[in-house]
């Protein structure tokens, strides 16, 4: 049997309601002990006063015992509502632990619903992701995956795989000429290309994660005075940044978390780019901008349209992409005559006045980003790191089992399918190993 964990599932801190969650083969027990209650029904909230072993109330609080298998671990477990108080949370949890129980690790109690058949990799990773995901699009993915979405996915993957692997076997003793020439090792080569075809596609969608988990890095560039800075706060919907008449204002850049059409958002002020700059300050601000700008995800190029045309930096220049870079002709609203139209030629543009149509350009940035950047409505898996490593070996055992197949012979091509199995299982956790746990778990708070 399982030793009984416990641990504040709340947050720390004054609350109206604290809860202590415990799990384990004594809970059953320890909860009867500490409400002086013989009976307990699962699934039933009860009112009772925590008595402490030295036998003084601790606090009035609701308790509810799980039984077994229907449980959030797969065991028995009970949680106790205190006052959110931590001093009543932490007399109670150290009288839990003289009755017998143990402060949990972190994601103890999802480890314990992992290895309880209760989740399976893919999902205890989703309870982290829903738990911590700071915007709508990243908490729709993390759900769907808490569903059990991407162990579908894998699992009729595998499903396919075992199927290719069963007709190898039962062609074992013949030679590579008797199957890799004929129509077989055709068929079975094809079947490889499609797993493999099916892999690439859960791999490409790994560029979201990083946008999911972190949000998109979007730096707003230009020379000094094309308006970034008024660009910024229109996206902020607040005066974050100094806006002035005068060249150089932003001196080095501006760091902000916003959220544009459900997805987290960092948007980054940069100083203004010129080929001139005034005074070393001005170089060293400019230098500093450079260093964000060479990792944003994204550009928004702002341009005074009734001003010269900029000269961007040379190492600005290369990373500006038709996908990635909207470019926003400023202040229109003050007469201007030349044509933007061959600058960036391949850029999405749009004449505008951030002073005076500020919906309008916060729109036409969330557009952008929406349609090149943000994940597609139809994209509803994420891959991981964790998923990438294993998706790349098992890509790398198809590729290598259809080469067998066609040179070396189907026992070789047998053992690749079954490497590639084993990878794949990997993920959901069919192969396990206790460091890896150990790490995934790591991540978790501790009462999860
Ligand atoms: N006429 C006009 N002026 C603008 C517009 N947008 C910004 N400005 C002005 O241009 C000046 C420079 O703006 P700022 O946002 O500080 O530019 P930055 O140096 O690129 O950050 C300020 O005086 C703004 O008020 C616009 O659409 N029309
Ligand atoms: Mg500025």
């Amino acid at each position: 049997m399982n030793d009984t964990i416990a641990a504040l599932a709340t947050p720390h801190g004054e609350s109206a309601i604290a809860v202590v969650r415990i799990s384990g083969g004594q809970s059953l027990e320890i909860l009867s002990g500490a409400f002086f209650r013989e009976q307990i029904a699962p699934r039933r909230m009860y009112y009772g006063r925590y008595y402490s072993r030295g036998g003084v109330a601790l606090d009035e609080c609701m308790f509810v015992f799980f039984c077994g298998k229907s449980s959030y671990s797969g065991e028995d477990s009970a949680e106790i509502h205190t006052h959110g108080n931590m001093i009543i949370a932490a007399k109670i949890l150290d009288d839990l632990c003289g009755r017998g129980c143990r402060l949990a690790n972190r994601g103890e109690f999802t480890r314990r619903a992992f290895l309880n058949r209760k989740l399976d990799l893919c999902q205890a990773e989703a309870v982290a992701d829903v738990i911590h995901a700071s915007s709508e699009a990243a908490l729709a993915v993390a759900q769907k995956q808490l569903t059990g979405k991407l162990s579908e996915k894998l699992h009729s993957m595998g499903d396919g795989l075992v199927k290719i692997l069963a007709v190898l076997e039962t062609h074992i003793d013949f030679t590579e000429e008797e199957v890799g020439g004929n129509e077989l090792g055709g068929r079975i080569g094809e079947q490889l290309d499609a797993a493999v075809a099916g892999i690439d596609l859960l791999l490409s969608s790994n560029r979201y994660h990083s946008v999911l988990s972190g949000g998109l890095n979007v730096a707003i560039i230009g020379a000094p005075n094309a308006g970034k800075s008024s660009l910024l706060n229109c996206l902020l919907g607040r005066e974050r940044a100094l806006v002035s008449p005068i060249a150089g204002t932003t001196r080095d850049f501006i760091a902000e978390r916003t959220m544009l059409g459900g997805h987290a958002v960092n948007l980054f002020d940069t100083a203004g780019l010129r080929p001139d700059a005034d005074s070393e300050l001005e170089r060293w601000g400019m230098e500093k901008s450079i260093e964000q700008i060479r990792c944003a995800d994204a550009y928004v190029l702002v341009v005074d349209s009734a001003a010269p045309k900029p000269v961007l930096a040379g190492e600005i220049f290369p990373l500006l992409r038709e996908n990635n870079c909207l470019v926003l002709e400023n202040k229109n609203d003050l007469p201007h005559s030349q044509s933007w139209e061959d600058f960036l030629a391949l850029c999405e543009h749009h004449s505008l006045s951030v002073l005076n149509e500020p919906e309008r350009a916060k729109a036409l940035v969330a557009n952008f980003l929406a349609k090149h950047c943000f994940l597609p409505t139809e994209v509803d898996i994420v891959v991981n790191g964790r998923h990438v490593n294993a998706l790349t070996r098992v890509k790398q055992a198809l590729i290598r089992a259809g080469r067998s197949l066609s040179s070396i012979g189907v026992e070789f091509s047998a053992n690749d399918l079954r490497n590639a199995l084993e990878a794949l299982g990997e993920i959901t956790g069919c192969y396990d190993s206790e460091a890896m746990l150990d790490e995934l778990f790591s991540t978790f708070c501790v009462g999860k």
